[in-house]
């Protein structure tokens, strides 16, 4: 089968694809093409690599591997790993920022501080530590074992779940076992019952992967952007600018890539460094820049205000503008290639992890006690780096955005009033003003039209007044085409969330921040139940989730927890369960009597955007809400919509091993596309 698809909408992406395509290593978008057709037992989950009698590959020729695992047996056990990687993935980025909170309190970091008392003080009232007559730094001690403990419990229950969601959520996830004991424990019990001849109950194992999660989002996720907030500040609305043409041809360039704030905010604040600007002019450049991809520019963009070069999929783009003096990466979505592209120019990539090295890159260790020593040592390289610059290629294309939203301060300007309240988002809902609220989030994938799936989903919803909230680099999708700034109210949204922005001085696409600020939405929809009139459990709430060009395990993980705390979840493409039915069955339909949230695997972003507000409608039915006040039907999922946009390029799969398969129903009810 050929399949023809555009690589990229963005037009500054679409600017350089050729001239890094052109290298013996080629984009990701050519590596996908070359990689051809892939194995449909791999792809639809049912291969097993569990124990070494296999490789197993379920079929309805052959049902049973060599133990005797079904389809849904292997589909989930590979599917609860995948969301224990992601799980680990924040979990670890959560507890080295613990780690760090720690060290300042206890004097042995370097260039950190406790930024936010306030932030401080709120966080530590809601796990029961003194504040009154103690210093900043003991709280912060006290704060940052009792978070620790999060990670490495061996009983109890992790403490956000019961301590900020609503009582009837509480209630029923207990009911169900689904608040983990501990992180990592739930992790280590993931790989043991998924051991070779451990657990082999679909449903009992799905439901770990519920309960697994929840690590992600209530712990993880959570103690991640709560300490982030406390360390480097709590983030305020910001103006900046975004893709690859915030790049500066008279600048140092550092682009700041992976996940952790801990590094790259030292990098920023090492920028303004006088001896180092200095350095710069000596060399010819009239600054430094520093700016970001992936979710550690979301990180600087919420905290600093630092510009924005692009999502996952610009990482070798922003190596072929010839303009990028060093990359420097922690851990997570760093793609090995970079390496070969910045080989072709003078780029220098700086790995800094113990965890992420890559063969060819330099490596400068991180170490939190000498964090701006080593952050200083690191913007040096760039200087130095500068006059060996070769030809320089930066696309003209950025946008302007406003990023920096929270639960705290979205809402807080309203009437004149300065405090936090939700009131006026659920008035708005209630009245009929606003459908719902989506939260937009997640990757780019070479399997889709970089941003395409974004853009075309948010603009649905603007379209139909559904307030929509992103997060990574999802959100730098939509800035790049300007959906940040209130202006654009005027231009996407309905009448009822146009008079929403207008009266809250809101963009109708709010920026959270990065993937582990997810878990600011779960708490906005905390206190969405809390202010009243909205229902009583998450599950309650006309709200949704997408994430239309999901890539990696931590996608998965965000996706179950979202699901686990009550919401529906469009997830695209399709996970690898195709294979068995009855997973699908589950995460489509069985897990709603479970968390009263459920996935859908619709790939076309505008029907799932129509799933999406036909649950959110569902929900105002089941509250009794008024009718909206601006009626703005969309159109129903079997009706025929608006083709996709024009294809450009063309991308190659054949459909060899299909026979193999034979048998198995070519598609589910999940909507995926089959190869
Ligand atoms: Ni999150 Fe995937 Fe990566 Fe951030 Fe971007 S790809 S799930 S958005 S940078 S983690």
């Amino acid at each position: 089968m050929t399949e023809e698809m555009r690589r990229t909408v963005d037009p500054a992406a679409e600017a350089l694809m050729d001239k890094a395509g052109d290298s013996e290593i080629g984009t990701a978008y050519d590596r996908h093409v070359s990689q051809g057709k892939r194995c449909t037992f791999g792809e639809k989950g049912v291969c097993c690599r569990i124990c070494e009698m296999g490789p197993c590959r379920i079929s309805p020729k052959n049902p049973r591997g060599i133990c005797g695992a079904d389809a849904a047996t292997v589909a989930s056990r590979h599917l609860i790993r995948q969301v224990a990687a992601g799980t680990a993935a924040h979990a670890d980025h959560g507890h080295d920022i613990v780690k760090v909170l720690l060290m300042t309190a206890r004097g042995e970091s370097q260039g950190y501080e406790i930024k936010s008392e306030r932030r401080l003080h709120e966080v530590a009232k809601e796990w029961d530590i003194e504040t009154e007559g103690r210093t900043k730094e003991a709280i912060a001690e006290e704060l940052a074992l009792a978070a620790m403990a999060q990670f490495n419990n061996l009983d109890g229950e992790i403490h956000y779940p019961a301590a900020r969601a609503p009582e009837a959520t509480v209630k029923n996830w207990r009911a169900h076992g689904l608040i983990p004991v501990g992180v990592e424990h739930e992790i280590v019990e993931t790989l043991h019952r998924t051991h070779e001849g451990v657990d082999a109950d679909y449903v009992n194992i799905l439901k770990h992967g519920l309960r697994t999660s929840m690590g992600d989002g209530w712990a993880g996720a959570m103690l991640a952007t709560d300490i982030g907030d406390i360390l480097f500040g709590t983030p305020e609305p910001v103006r900046s600018e975004v893709n690859l043409g915030v790049l500066k041809q008279d600048h140092v360039n550092i682009v700041v890539h992976g996940h952790e704030p801990t590094l790259s905010e030292m990098v920023v604040a090492a920028s303004r460094d006088p001896e180092l600007l200095e350095l710069a002019k000596s060399k010819g450049a009239d600054g430094i820049l520093v700016g970001g991809i992936c979710c550690t520019a979301n990180e600087i963009l919420m905290r600093q205000g630092a510009p924005v070069v692009g999502n996952f999929l610009h990482q070798e783009l922003a190596i072929a503008t010839g303009a990028v003096d060093v990359m420097l990466v922690d851990v997570q979505c760093i793609i090995p290639a970079v390496i070969e592209h910045a080989g072709r120019f003078h780029t220098k990539v700086i790995t800094t992890s113990k965890k992420a090295h890559i063969r060819g890159a330099e490596h400068v260790q991180f170490h939190e006690d000498k964090a701006f020593d080593i952050a200083k040592e690191i913007v040096r390289r760039a200087v130095e780096n500068y006059p060996n610059r070769g030809p320089v290629d930066i696309p003209e294309h950025k946008n302007d955005l406003v990023a920096g939203f929270t639960v705290a301060n979205t809402f807080t300007h309203l009437g004149g009033r300065y405090r936090s309240s939700f009131r006026p988002l659920n008035d708005a809902i209630i009245s009929g003003r606003l459908r719902g609220v989506a939260a937009v989030i997640g990757c780019n994938t070479v399997k889709k039209t970089q941003d395409d799936s974004h853009l075309r989903m948010v603009k649905e919803f603007l379209k139909h007044d559904v307030l929509v909230i992103m997060t990574g680099c999802a959100a730098t999708a939509c800035a790049k085409v300007g959906l940040l700034q209130p202006e654009s109210a005027r231009e996407y949204a309905g009448e009822g969330l146009q008079e929403i922005c207008e009266a809250v001085g809101i963009p109708p696409v709010l920026h959270f921040g990065s993937c582990v600020d997810n878990s600011r939405i779960l708490v906005a929809l905390c206190e969405m139940i809390k202010e009243g009139g909205l229902g009583e459990k998450l599950s309650d709430l006309p709200i949704a989730g997408a994430a239309p060009e999901a890539m990696c395990e931590k996608a998965i993980a965000i996706g179950f927890y979202c699901v686990t705390s009550g919401a529906f979840v469009n997830y695209a493409p399709v996970m690898r369960i195709e294979g068995s039915d009855e997973v699908v069955k589950f995460l489509t339909e069985d897990v709603e009597e479970i968390t009263g949230g459920k996935f859908s695997f619709e790939e076309d972003p505008v029907k799932a955007a129509h799933l999406m507000m036909e649950h959110m409608e569902r929900k105002r039915a089941d509250l009794k809400l008024r009718p909206l006040m601006y009626d703005t039907p969309f159109l129903k999922q079997e009706e025929k919509e608006p083709a996709a946009p024009p294809p450009e390029r063309v991308m190659v799969a054949d459909s060899d091993d299909m026979e193999a398969f034979a048998g198995l129903p070519p598609s589910h009810h999940c909507g995926g596309k089959q190869p």
